[in-house]
């Protein structure tokens, strides 16, 4: 599969030290997990196509990066099967060519990108932890662009309070659509000014390459200050809405799984605690785990007057 790139000028003239330890990291990881990716590539029908990208202000975690092939290999993405290891083994004849996401609702320019048109924007390298709601967690390089940008070229109207994402359901390529687990098409949902934030990213790829299609190929969402489940994976929909969106688990467990789903110690799941979490390759829980997954200097205002504990 073949995406054709335009020209790309790397904004870092003056790379800081920390990027430059981030970026031998990645360089040693791939190395040592040059057989994995061999093995992975050969299992998916994308082959890993490098990226350009700038790097940006944005703050970075100053935890390691994961090994792409555990983040690669460790997954949730349902519509190909319920346990981690299945997205890895399943997603390769996912196919993701021809591709366009369509947005519309409350915009005054509703509009349908192919995908390649999304490649075209500038993309960033973003090193985000995602934190799963089931307590583990992993700190990945992720390349992409603020939602932000597309969003303003559809114009959203003085209506439009919620982003509405919806995700691509094909029941022949997705064995896991024939468990009614969740409603699909997998939804999800912002409200307008997170969808809007900076650290919001549409994300195209990972790891200096295009997303492999169990992380979402090929666009997906990351929103770093929330559980994992609220990033939507291989995105089809982009509906801009009045009222807040149902979404797949909130629909699922609305006591489990809230729509706002900050990552909060303070707000237990009633099934477990959140007051810590599994970096991953780790067993057992080794890190403390922060409010809005450490991120809460840019996104804190966003909820000023919300009582976390009520709005989980
Ligand atoms: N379409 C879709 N998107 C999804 C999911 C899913 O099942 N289907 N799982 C979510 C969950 S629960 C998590 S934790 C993250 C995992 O992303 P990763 O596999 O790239 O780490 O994807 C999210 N996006
Ligand atoms: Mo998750």
């Amino acid at each position: 599969m073949t995406y054709t790139f335009g020209p790309k000028i790397s904004s870092s003239e003056i790379t800081p030290h920390e990027i430059y330890l981030s970026r031998r990291h990645f360089m040693g990881s791939a190395l040592a997990t040059g057989a994995a990716l061999a093995a992975s590539s050969a299992l998916s029908a994308t082959s890993p196509v490098a990226l350009s990208f700038s790097q940006n202000a944005i703050p970075k975690p100053s935890d390691t990066v994961t090994d792409r092939a555990l983040a690669t290999t460790y997954n949730n993405f349902y519509e190909f099967g319920t346990s981690k290891s299945d997205p890895a083994r399943n997603a390769g004849k996912f196919t993701i060519k021809p591709w366009t996401v369509e947005i519309g609702g409350e915009v005054a320019k509703p509009k349908i990108v192919g995908i390649e048109e999304l490649f075209k924007f500038d993309l960033e390298e973003r090193i985000y932890r995602l934190r799963c709601v089931e307590a583990w967690s992993m700190v990945i390089p992720w390349i992409g662009f603020p939602l932000s940008k597309l969003l303003a070229q559809v114009e959203p109207t003085s209506k439009a309070r919620y982003v509405k994402f919806t995700t691509a359901s094909k029941p022949d390529e997705m064995p896991g659509l024939s468990y009614r687990v969740l409603d699909w098409p997998y939804t999800e949902g912002l409200r307008l000014d997170e969808a809007m934030h900076p650290l919001t990213l549409l994300t195209l790829g990972m790891y200096g390459e295009v997303l492999p299609n169990q992380n979402g190929a090929p666009v997906r969402i990351v929103v770093p200050w929330k559980y994992g489940f609220k990033s939507a994976k291989s995105i089809v929909r982009i509906d801009l809405v009045t009222d807040e969106p149902k979404t797949a688990w909130n629909s699922a467990a609305p006591n489990e799984y809230g729509f706002n789903s900050n990552v909060n110690p303070a707000v237990d799941h009633p099934r477990w605690s959140q007051k810590r979490e599994r970096r991953l390759p780790g067993f057992f829980a080794n890190h403390d785990t922060e409010l809005f997954n450490g991120y809460g200097e840019q996104v804190a205002s966003l909820y000023s007057g919300i009582d976390l504990a009520k709005f989980y």
